[in-house]
């Protein structure tokens, strides 16, 4: 067995002992907790403004002593409720301030929060809860006019682990959140502080065990390379529970400088503008299409942006011709960061000539990230068929705060790793001199929809559960505005006809998030095969670049 399986647990896989003494000594892991960094910040900057939201149309804002207290009286509650360190809980909340209470009274208790979506529906929370075994859901009534609390509640009628549906706004969740605060004990830093969720690339969506040492290296960087200071204000856009978001540099990073972090409900240039000119918000970050909505939206804006001074885009590429227009027309700063939930981090640096910043994913957060570039048609390239310097491969990871292994999926691990401990992140890049990276496509079987993934094998799983359809494959179709979208062909059953309508509407209603709903059914006789009989969606995609074409 190699090393990095000598602590292979049945759970998960953790560093060998003899790399993870060489990232303490080196000061990246520093044992401290999510729970004991906010009451490091509190102490500093206890008047100062942590968390910012929108509630009924009203702001709410509260300072750090409150967000401190408020997580100290949550995890007192939980506590009290039965949960116990160790418990997984799965989480969907919106954008809205509780988030903070809630993911730091958990932490406090030494919970681990499962990150969903908002998006995420009944297909996807029965799979989090279930993988996990989680002890509760904590979630909302209603969110963009999805009964959430209805969907927890017959997600934990099925999922035996899950003991309590927590619904914040409830009363009940209001007499937990009024708990006495008392002192519990502090988590092992080494351990998994949470589970974030992997876009997938087989089936359903894979868990990420990420430790509190791992990643709060990941977000003590992060703040330093994005110049957060306390006086900045981070605007998350995005869906907070993401990664991005969360931590790159994200309210984490913004919490960690003990600077202000505004939650906004909604990413659309009206929301997102009101807020930054109300709350004089200096950074965000967005997506591809998000960027290129409010560059449009800037030039009719009468709403004072000049607080801003940076922009990070990530989540998927973000093409020369949009990066180049940024600047202008937001009149701030672009950053570009290239990042994964499973670890590695690439920020463009605020000090970066222009050629850099406009033209690539920016280089890796730590000197110890190891980078690989390796031989782009073997998918089981080892870590030293590396390509030559400045050609094209796919990219392999290993380093300070990225995963060795998916929680519970020893067989899925032993593919997504090598053998010797590196991620096979499924990018094509391309390194420069410099070590700054450009991402130029893709091995792995996912679909980025402007920045929201999903796994082919997903979808086709949920259209193969029709009982007209005999064979699916999905394909993403290159789009203008999202990068991509999704497209699948489905082979019917003798003597059916299922409609591209019905089969949308069929993948909707077996309760997945709506961006995993194909924005394009074709059905076809048969599919072209490979050489070796199977699928050929190189072909498929081919005859969805004709048809384009052709249009
Ligand atoms: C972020 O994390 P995930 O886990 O949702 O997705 C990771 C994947 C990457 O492997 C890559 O395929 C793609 O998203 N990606 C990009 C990109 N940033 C992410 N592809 C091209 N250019 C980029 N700039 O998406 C994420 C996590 C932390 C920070 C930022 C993004």
């Amino acid at each position: 067995m190699s090393d990095a399986r000598v602590n292979a647990g049945p759970d998960h896989v953790v560093w060998p002992p003899e790399v993870a003494a060489r990232y303490r000594a080196a000061g990246y892991w520093r044992g401290q907790t999510f729970g004991a960094l906010l009451t490091s910040v509190t102490a500093a900057h206890a008047g100062r403004t942590a968390v910012v939201g929108e509630r009924n149309g009203e702001i709410e804002r509260w300072t750090f002593a409150e967000l401190d207290e408020r997580a100290h009286r949550i995890a007192a509650g939980l506590a009290a409720s039965g949960i116990v360190p160790g418990d997984r809980v799965v989480l969907q909340l919106p954008n809205i301030p509780e988030f903070m209470a809630v993911v730091f009274g958990l932490w406090r208790a030494g919970a681990w929060p499962v990150f969903a979506l908002p998006a995420h529906r009944d297909s996807e929370l029965r799979h989090f809860a279930g993988q996990s075994e989680a002890a509760a859901i904590i979630t909302v009534a209603e969110h963009e006019r999805h009964d959430h609390a209805a969907t927890a509640r017959a997600v934990a009628a099925d999922v035996p682990s899950v003991r309590q549906v927590l619904v914040v706004g409830s009363a009940e969740f209001g007499e937990l959140a009024a708990s006495e605060p008392r002192e519990l004990p502090d988590p092992d830093p080494a351990g998994v502080a949470f589970l974030q969720l992997s876009g997938g690339s087989t089936g359903l969506p894979k868990l990420i065990p990420r430790t509190h040492d791992d990643y709060l290296y990941s977000v003590r960087e992060s703040a330093r390379i994005c110049a957060l200071r306390p006086e900045s204000v981070y605007l998350a856009a995005l869906p907070v529970s993401h990664n991005y978001p969360l931590s790159s540099p994200g309210v984490l990073g913004a919490l960690h400088a003990g600077a202000a972090s505004v939650l906004a409900p909604r990413p659309d240039p009206d929301t997102a503008f009101r807020l930054i000119e109300s709350e004089r918000v200096t950074i965000t970050g967005v997506v591809p299409p998000l960027a290129a909505a409010w560059v449009q939206a800037a030039a009719r804006t009468t709403r004072d942006l000049s607080s801003l001074d940076t922009l990070l885009v990530g989540g998927a590429k973000c093409g020369r011709e949009l990066a180049e227009r940024i600047g202008p027309a937001l009149g701030c700063r672009l950053q570009q960061v290239f990042g994964m939930a499973e670890g590695l981090v690439c920020y463009t640096r605020l000090d970066d000539p222009d050629e850099i910043v406009l033209g690539t994913q920016g280089r890796p957060i730590s000197l110890d990230d190891e980078i690989r570039v390796v031989d782009p048609d073997d998918p089981a390239a080892s870590s030293a068929d590396v390509v030559a310097p400045g050609e094209i491969g796919a990219l392999l990871t290993r380093g300070p705060y990225t995963i060795r292994g998916y929680y519970r999926a020893a067989a899925h691990n032993a593919t997504a790793f090598t053998e010797d401990g590196f991620y096979r992140t499924g990018d094509l890049v391309r390194r420069g001199p410099s070590g700054h990276l450009e991402v130029v496509g893709r091995t792995k079987e996912q679909i980025n929809r402007g920045g929201e993934k999903l796994a082919a094998e997903e979808v086709e799983n949920h259209l193969m559960a029709h009982p007209g359809v005999l064979d699916a494959a999905v394909v993403g179709v290159p789009d203008e505005y999202l990068g991509e979208r999704t497209c699948a062909y489905v082979v019917p059953t003798a003597g059916s006809a299922p409609t591209a309508a019905e089969l949308r509407r069929f993948v909707r209603e077996r309760g997945v998030a709506a961006f995993k709903v194909p924005d394009l059914v074709l059905v076809v006789d048969a599919f072209p095969v490979t050489g070796v009989g199977k699928t050929s969606k190189r072909e498929l995609r081919a005859a969805l670049a004709a048809l384009a074409e052709k249009r």
